[in-house]
């Protein structure tokens, strides 16, 4: 006996390989113990439905996809950047901002200065953003704290709000983010300090599960990076990398060197990163909300990569300062308009690839016996129009781990 039948329904299983969208028409799906016990077409089921479950739920022809997944975030941060918001619109550049004591560092002042309930507290509703759009998982960054004591603090924020039971989190510790102020005179001892103290700290206490840095020249060097690396990978850590977003400094390449999960951003991304990525199985994470804020024009490759058979991963890339965007839909829709993604492949994206981009694509991403049972039921009448719509309420349940939340 199942626990929970999901009937009259048309799935987007997002397996590959198969109808696009993976599509199963007149589908149901049964939830056993929060994982996914059968996805089929109903005409198979082994019974009737009312025999086969405690509970059938009835979904008047909605569309069910696997649960959304934001694999690139940085939800837990103190204040905000309307002021600065201000300030670019006229005139002033990300860049002239960010040498000038603003940017990223002035989210890390608010971030020191608030205490770990109110990071939850302010998280919590940019979080309610994206599970109103049918997100189940969610990966959280840390960075905006640039000291040990503060990293820990969002981190622990982040698991305080997975501990809210109603999304799946990934944490990332992000120590190279920017350099704090204290170390202005001494890049090199940050660094140090990242590699040497904080990684061993987060890994042995089990608050991160990858490692991230900002490879930029407003951020630190290729060669930096790759020292913080190493530890990440001594102490048993993935690894991530926004890479190639403003400039290209070959990050690409040096986080597939190391077997990165994946590099994120990557309008800059040349010909040797991409092969690289290729050949390493480094997902490209997109960030289409980043390049929008930014009034970017340099597209990301999405033409080579298809081409070099690299995955692509959607995210919101949600923080402050570039990407102050709390809906999953609305990245779908940009990555269609503004990168050229096509709707199929912006809803993978968001599932089965966003799923791969953090390293956990067995649990989640697709609708396959096994999987978590993380389900987001659509009042659409075709998976497109996921991408299409922009601000609809198109959500009409969400399930995690077989619970309708
Ligand atoms: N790239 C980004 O887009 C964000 N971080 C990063 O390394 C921006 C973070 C911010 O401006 O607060
Ligand atoms: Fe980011």
């Amino acid at each position: 006996m199942w626990d929970t039948l999901w009937v009259d329904a048309n799935l987007a299983t997002m397996r590959e390989g198969a109808a696009p969208y993976g599509e199963i028409k007149r589908g149901a799906v049964a939830a056993k113990d929060g994982r996914i016990a059968w996805a089929g077409y109903a005409a198979d089921l082994p019974g009737h439905a009312v025999d086969l479950a405690r509970e059938v739920r009835r979904c008047e022809n909605a569309w069910i996809t696997p649960g959304l997944v934001d694999c690139h975030t940085h939800l837990v941060f103190g204040g905000n950047r309307a002021r600065e918001f201000e300030m670019r619109s006229q005139g002033a550049s990300y860049e002239e901002i960010a040498r000038d004591g603003g940017g990223i560092v002035s989210t890390v002042a608010a971030t020191r200065a608030a205490s770990k309930e109110e990071l939850v507290e302010s998280a919590a509703k940019r979080l309610a953003g994206l599970t109103r759009e049918g997100v189940t998982t969610v990966e959280i960054k840390s960075g905006y704290g640039l000291d040990l004591e503060t990293e820990i603090k969002m981190l622990e924020a982040a698991g305080d709000l997975a501990a809210l039971g109603e999304v799946r989190v990934k944490r990332t510790f992000l120590g190279l983010h920017a350099l704090p102020p204290e170390f202005k005179d001494d890049r090199a001892a940050y660094v140090q300090l990242v590699a040497d103290v904080m990684i061993p700290v987060i890994a042995s206490e089990g608050l991160a599960d990858a490692v991230d840095a900002f490879c930029e020249n407003i951020g630190f060097t290729a060669e930096e990076v790759d020292y913080v690396f190493s530890a990440a990978r001594d102490n048993g850590l993935a690894i991530k990398l926004h890479a190639e977003q403003l400039s290209n400094q070959h990050g690409a390449e040096l986080a597939a060197r190391y077997g990165a999960l994946s590099a994120d951003h990557l309008e800059h991304l040349d010909e040797s990163g991409i092969a690289a990525m290729a050949a390493n199985c480094t997902v490209a994470v997109l960030l289409p909300g980043a390049f929008h804020f930014l009034r970017e024009t340099k597209l990301p490759p999405i033409e080579a990569m298809r081409a070099a058979g690299v995955r692509m991963a959607v995210a919101s890339d949600c923080n402050p300062g570039t990407s102050p965007m709390t809906s999953p839909l609305a990245a779908l829709n940009m990555a269609c308009t503004l990168f050229r993604l096509t709707p199929e492949e912006a809803l993978a994206g968001i599932t089965r690839e966003g799923a791969r981009a953090l390293g956990i694509l067995d649990d989640v991403g697709a609708l396959e016996v096994g999987k978590a049972c993380d389900l987001a039921v659509w009042d659409i009448g075709a998976p497109a129009e996921l991408s299409y719509w922009l601000g609809a309420p198109l959500l009409k349940e969400r399930v995690f781990a077989g619970r309708v939340v």
